[in-house]
């Protein structure tokens, strides 16, 4: 197996528990209320995601594998030859075999992932399936400036791989920051190849968060069961409820945690209150048209070289360059 030994003793995204009072007080004391939605992903909440993944209402998942069974070989014709293959997370290790598979004379696979157990299962998967691939693990947190680790020979070209449409989980002005520290990281002929949710009718984009078996309401709540863990904080769960509605104005699903009554939840030394009815902000999941995806695209300084759809417009993955270098 051709790994890069790595060393993963900060476990995951944790901060100190201070900073984590901190930051629930303060998204607490805003109006409306509102926490980060990376407060989902601890290790249950990573197993409820990939539950939520295999739910039949979920369809993004489905829907961007079978883009990848599609066209992957045409992706990897696009990428070109001796591509050093940089991913934003891990945990989509279906996805990426399949472009792993149709890469030409690969140089590296550089996975970047914060949580130190999925990015160890990541390297184990891939250096097993890719025995020559140089698989070179990066632990960190990929909304921050990386330093990539050097390459066993110079690649033609650095792509960077964001699938899932995890870029819709940002607010349109983090995205486009995201997406121009991407552009630097890439450099001036590499790319980036990402996964993007459609906008299409309400009842399909609701339905997908809103289970019948009732997983992503699980997932929602995980988030106040990981409080009451890790900062010794009184929600009572049984006194919140999941609610995810489509805002078709601002094209994106909004995902609340609604007080059932009038409470207040011991936070560090305060008490904060909430109304009967009262909504707490937690995650936005950004859908898009092509000419949203465009634009957001060209705030950062790129535009859309390729874009695969499958025929019902579920779902896009999308290869980003810099703008004006698809025509050199
Ligand atoms: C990770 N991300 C793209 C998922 C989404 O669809 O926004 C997270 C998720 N939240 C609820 N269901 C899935």
């Amino acid at each position: 197996m051709n790994v890069q030994a790595f060393d993963l003793r900060d476990d995951d995204r944790r901060p100190p528990v201070d900073d984590l009072v901190g930051i629930v007080q303060r998204g607490l004391r805003s109006q409306p209320k509102r926490l980060p939605s990376w407060l989902f992903y601890d290790e249950r909440g990573s197993q409820l995601f990939e539950a939520i993944c295999e739910q039949p209402e979920y369809y993004l998942t489905r829907c961007e594998i079978a883009l990848m069974a599609t066209h992957a070989a045409e992706m990897a014709d696009v990428l070109g030859e001796e591509v050093r293959l940089v991913e934003y997370g891990s945990g989509n290790a279906v996805k990426t075999r399949m472009l792993l598979e149709h890469l030409h004379a690969p140089v590296s696979y550089v996975p970047v992932e914060i949580s130190a157990e999925p990015l160890r299962r990541c390297v184990q998967e891939m250096g097993e399936r890719f025995p020559a691939l140089a698989v070179q693990p990066h632990p960190g947190d990929f909304t921050r400036p990386l330093r990539l680790p050097i390459p066993p020979r110079a690649p033609r070209r650095t792509v960077l791989y964001f699938p899932g449409s995890t870029i819709g989980n940002f607010e349109a002005r983090d995205a486009a920051e995201l997406l121009r520290k991407m552009r630097n990281e890439m450099g001036d002929g590499g790319g980036i190849l990402i996964g993007a949710d459609l906008k299409k009718d309400t009842a399909t984009i609701e339905a997908a968060y809103n289970d019948k078996a009732g997983v992503t309401a699980q997932f929602t709540l995980n988030m106040l069961v990981r409080l009451n863990r890790e900062i010794g904080s009184d929600f009572d769960l049984s006194s919140f409820r999941h609610r995810a509605h489509y805002n078709a104005m601002a094209g994106r699903i909004e995902t609340f945690l609604v007080s059932a009554r009038d409470q207040k939840v011991r936070i560090g030394k305060q008490l904060v209150s909430f109304a009967p009815e009262e909504a707490m902000q937690v995650e936005y999941s950004c859908k898009y048209s092509h000419e949203d995806f465009a634009a957001l695209s060209a705030k950062a300084g790129l535009e859309v070289a390729h874009a695969w759809t499958d025929p019902q417009a579920m779902f896009a993955v999308y290869y980003l360059v810099r703008a004006g270098m698809s025509r050199h």
